[in-house]
């Protein structure tokens, strides 16, 4: 397995409530690199990139934030193409979900110019997909999905440079956990043809067959990122989160899909996203997350097969 960097980026701006900025600390502080290392991986950690404050303005022309939005996609698309290109995995610590716009848009640059096949995990109780037009918020965090498929502004669209958009295609991202969609953006993830897993499909088919699925189209040649919005989860489990949905997977099936991410052998880049220590429980949400980083980096409670 490769070697690991942990990045982090401090900062709520695509979101509207405030806190998500303090995640990298509070993994850090659940003790994020003692338990990978535990593992025997190589770890790194890069500290806390740089960026604009939160300017807590009113959404204008459909967005909240747009240029710190920006600047801080630009550090975070820099910072983790130079960990790939240095033949480590990058783990991105959020910060709010817009910034896997930049972390997804560096992996995508990155396979584009080794010939690999990227693969997109996005676990979430949202899609995430809305455009300006059918954003109810103007809130960033809530169309990074759009933005990868090449329907947002430009800054956001090509952040590799001009000509680069979109990052992704719709066939190359699989939506798990969702429960919360926007009627508008209901419609644009059918007429996109993203796969979605839901709650509903996890409740008939069970998180195995799931992720089976989702992972149907895995091979030797494909990097598979994977982005983890810490809201995915039941909020029961996961208070420390700014926009809690009832109804999400349960720990165990939560391990079951970090444990089928680590047998697929594809692992290649993962952001950790949208914890918020201020509405917390004593840091149960940061320790619930490294928790299952470390089922995701290979930790099993047997040797198998
Ligand atoms: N769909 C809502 C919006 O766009 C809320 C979505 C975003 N919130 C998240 N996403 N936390 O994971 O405003
Ligand atoms: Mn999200
Ligand atoms: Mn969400
Ligand atoms: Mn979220």
């Amino acid at each position: 397995m490769a070697d690991l960097t942990l990045i982090g980026a401090p900062t709520d701006v695509g979101a509207s409530v405030l806190g998500a900025s303090m995640g990298p600390d509070a993994l850090r502080i659940a003790g994020i690199a003692r338990a990978l290392q535990a593992l025997e991986l190589n770890v790194q950690d890069l500290g806390n990139l740089n960026g604009p404050g939160n300017p807590q303005a009113a959404p204008n022309g459909g967005f909240r934030h747009l240029a710190e939005v920006t600047a801080w996609n630009q550090a975070v698309f820099a910072a983790t193409l130079a960990t790939l290109e240095a033949g480590r995995l990058p783990l991105l610590m959020g910060g709010d979900h817009c910034l896997a716009i930049g972390s997804i848009s560096a992996a995508a640059h990155h396979c584009r110019a080794r010939g690999r096949r990227l693969k997109v995990l996005w676990f979430d109780a949202h899609a995430d997909a809305n455009t300006p037009a059918s954003s109810p918020s103007g809130n960033l965090h809530g169309m990074p999905v759009a933005c990868l498929l090449g329907h947002g502004p430009a800054q956001l669209t090509a952040l590799a440079g001009p000509g680069t958009a979109p990052a992704l295609q719709a066939r190359q991202i699989t939506l798990i956990g969702v429960r919360s969609v926007d009627a508008t953006e209901k419609r644009f993830v059918n007429q996109l043809g993203i796969e979605v897993y839901d709650m509903r499909c996890i409740d008939e088919l069970g998180m195995r067959a799931v992720m089976q699925a989702a992972l149907a189209d895995v091979d030797e040649s494909t990097h598979l990122h994977l982005s983890f919005d810490m809201d995915g989860l039941d909020p029961t489990i996961a208070p420390g989160v700014g926009t809690p949905v009832r109804g999400g997977p349960s720990y165990r099936e939560t391990q079951l899909c970090m444990e089928m991410l680590a047998d697929s052998g594809a692992l290649g880049s993962v952001d950790i996203m949208e914890l918020n220590p201020a509405l917390d429980l004593r840091n149960q949400t940061a320790e619930l997350a490294v928790d299952l980083l470390e089922s995701l980096f290979g930790k099993s409670t047997l040797m198998r097969a």
